[in-house]
């Protein structure tokens, strides 16, 4: 097991955390413990700009999510933008709250909050001209530019729902979310860029909305100056009527339970959910965690990796720094380009302090050697994150030695895009941290882990992780179907929020999550159902069958492994299997990836038919022999054919 590491001084010292060390940290949980209305209600109105300020907590319980939502904040108002623009305008006008790095390293944006304040004034009153009001949804289809956070703020201003869709996403998949959601109006851009690459929105976009759709308006910013189809009567240049309209737009009155937002993300059954975020609760949630848990201090230069598409995108790059009044980058290209150097590249050009990013990232920069890191100068980097997966220790001594010099704290931040934001983590100034841990609790979040029969383990021991109390940031509801949020995440266990992770607590009450337990892998960071997959696979002609499971793999974390049973007289080839990946490709997005196939010649199912995806997983996983007990297979024969044909990296 790897060493613990106490917090570097430098971490420590001059830190305005009111958490700057474990017994300060132990006084908070114990103090949020108490009350937790309390707490969340203090945090909510010390950290939020309200236009009416809440006198009440929580409404509802986990018991009580079957019958509806629970609320937050219920009697508050507000409109998250006066807390990320208006708020800091006074005292930070120009200040950057934007620094933008564009695909090629010397392209870049600093936009100060007066000006972001003014652009997305600008932007609301062009979606109010678009036809757009108070709980429209709007889906956001763009690459990383700072036109795509403008966009999600303009919707916000004016009390409009955005869905953004990672642009990676394909035509039938931004078509599905569309329809769900119900969306008039679209935001794009002509192309993307990333590592020097044309990503093709508009195309795509405009293959999406092919026959009937609810869309009216596509605003499409111009951002390559690329060739793109044009539907007049539709398509409107963001260029033509963004920058004509004032730079002032009322804030409109939202209640705190407010859709702010919907984002899609995959389970471990059907298709992606619409989870909903309120505005109250998630601001609150976002701005107190950015602040509490990176450390932040007014003049840190923040950098968070992550896409918009996502969730860390959303909550770490947008909403929480902003409300924070921070300055965060947001990058366009990719770790990679134009060499593995890129982000200590940017570490050094832009004096970066806190930098955020994924453990595949670390991973396959690690890969690279330590001279594309020490050709940098990173002195000034103070904190290091990880999101969304596991880290494995090496990867993790790694950054902390090689990136950080020992200077640097990490935290290993745990959380999903229900939660809303980081729930299990160090907290910067205070947590000694230990390689593949996020350490402990945040105050006012409550862990529990559970064995698979419901009984709860106490102290040391390893078991599915609950969260026992609700908190301001969490998903209320899945769009359209609240049915299907209590049956996804408050049947398992009734009366706890269940996240779909195994986890590990030690003797000293650090948790380590080990992964999720359900149908969900997470490849590179990016979460994928595999129901999704096999869907895609079952839709060819000459797939009769399929069964999908994650693998471990060296750099991305999860693989993507398949079974494939074919109809009868088809026959198994190489070509075949690409073919089956450009069909992933197409239905479901580019990061959308088998790694291996496997032909077999059936699935390993029950009397009843049920598939057991154990075995399958067990195969994969590269144990074989660990299969347990299989005597209630129809077939037994089918799990030798499975065996022998197994495939490896
Ligand atoms: C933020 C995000 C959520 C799933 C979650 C976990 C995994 C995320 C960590 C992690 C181990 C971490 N949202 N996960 N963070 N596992 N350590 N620090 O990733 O909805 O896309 O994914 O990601 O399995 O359930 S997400």
């Amino acid at each position: 097991m790897s060493p613990l590491r106490e917090v570097p001084d430098r971490v420590s010292a001059g830190s305005p955390n009111p958490i700057s060390d474990m017994a300060k940290y132990q006084q908070m949980y114990d103090y949020a413990l108490e009350d937790l209305d309390r707490f969340w209600l203090g945090v909510a109105r010390e950290k939020i700009t309200w236009m009416k300020e809440p006198s009440i907590g929580l409404s509802g319980s986990f018991s009580e999510i079957p019958d509806g939502p629970l609320s937050w904040f219920n009697d508050g108002k507000l409109n998250v933008t006066e807390s990320c623009l208006d708020s800091n305008l006074a005292s930070r006008g120009e200040k950057i709250a934007i620094l933008w790095e564009g695909d090629e390293p010397d392209e870049c944006r600093r936009i100060t909050y007066n000006e972001l304040h003014g652009e997305v004034c600008r932007a609301a009153n062009a979606l109010k001209e678009l036809g757009v009001s108070k709980g429209d949804r709007v889906i956001i289809y763009m690459g990383m530019v700072p036109e795509a956070a403008v966009a999600m703020l303009a919707c916000a201003r004016i009390g409009a729902i955005h869905s953004v869709v990672f642009g990676g996403f394909s035509a039938e998949s931004l078509r599905d979310r569309v329809l769900d959601c119900d969306s008039r109006v679209i935001i794009t851009q002509d192309e993307g860029m990333r590592g020097s690459r044309k990503i093709p929105l508009k195309d795509v976009c405009d293959e999406a909305l092919e026959g009937d759709t609810p869309v009216q308006k596509v605003l499409v910013y111009r951002r390559t100056g690329g060739d793109v189809q044009w539907d007049d009567s539709r398509d409107v240049w963001w260029q033509d009527i963004v920058p004509e309209q004032s730079t002032e737009c009322a804030a409109t009155e939202c209640d705190a339970e407010d859709p702010l937002f919907i984002l899609y993300t995959s389970g471990s059954t059907g298709m992606p959910k619409g989870l909903v975020h309120t505005c109250g609760g998630y601001i609150t949630f976002t701005s107190y965690t950015h602040e509490t848990v990176f450390d932040l201090r007014e003049d840190d230069v923040y950098a968070c990796m992550a896409d918009v598409g996502w969730i860390t995108g959303h909550s770490y790059i947008v909403y929480g720094p902003l409300a924070n009044g921070a300055t965060s980058l947001m990058f366009e290209s990719i770790p990679t380009y134009p060499d593995a150097g890129r982000y200590w590249d940017m570490v050094a050009r832009h004096g970066i302090t806190i930098f955020y990013t994924a453990p595949t990232a670390i991973r396959a920069l690690a890969a690279q050697g330590n001279d594309f890191v020490t050709a940098h100068d990173r002195s000034s980097l103070r904190v290091l994150g990880t999101v969304g997966e596991p880290i494995n220790p090496d990867a993790w001594n790694w950054y902390y030695d090689v990136v950080g010099e020992g200077r640097c704290n990490i935290v290993d931040t745990w959380w999903q895009t229900e939660t809303g934001g980081i729930c299990i983590t160090p907290i910067a100034p205070a947590t000694p941290t230990t390689g593949g841990s996020a350490t402990l609790p945040i105050p006012g979040i409550v862990p529990l882990l559970n064995d698979a029969d419901g009984n709860r383990i106490d102290g040391e021991g390893e078991g599915l992780l609950c969260l026992e109390y609700p908190w301001p940031g969490q998903a209320r509801t899945v769009w359209g179907d609240h049915p299907r949020f209590v049956s996804t995440y408050f049947e398992h266990f009734p009366g706890l929020y269940f996240t779909g992770d195994g986890c590990k607590r030690d003797s000293r009450g650090y948790y380590w999550i080990t992964g999720r337990v359900d149908d969900v892998i997470n490849v590179s960071g990016h979460r994928m159902g595999t129901a999704e997959f096999e869907s895609v696979l079952v839709s060819h002609d000459s797939v009769a069958e399929a069964g999908v499971v994650g693998f471990p793999h060296p750099i991305k974390g999860s693989g993507v492994y398949s079974y494939i049973v074919l109809q009868p007289d088809e026959t198994w080839s190489m070509d075949f299997a690409d073919e089956l990946n450009l069909l992933c490709r197409k239905q479901i997005g580019a990061h959308a990836k088998i790694d291996l196939f496997q032909h077999v010649p059936g699935l390993p199912k029950t009397r009843s038919g049920k598939v057991m995806r154990r075995i399958l997983r067990k195969v994969a996983e590269g144990e074989p022999d660990a299969l347990g007990d299989i005597s209630t297979l129809a077939d037994p024969s089918v799990v030798d054919a499975i065996k022998d044909g197994a495939k490896t990296l």
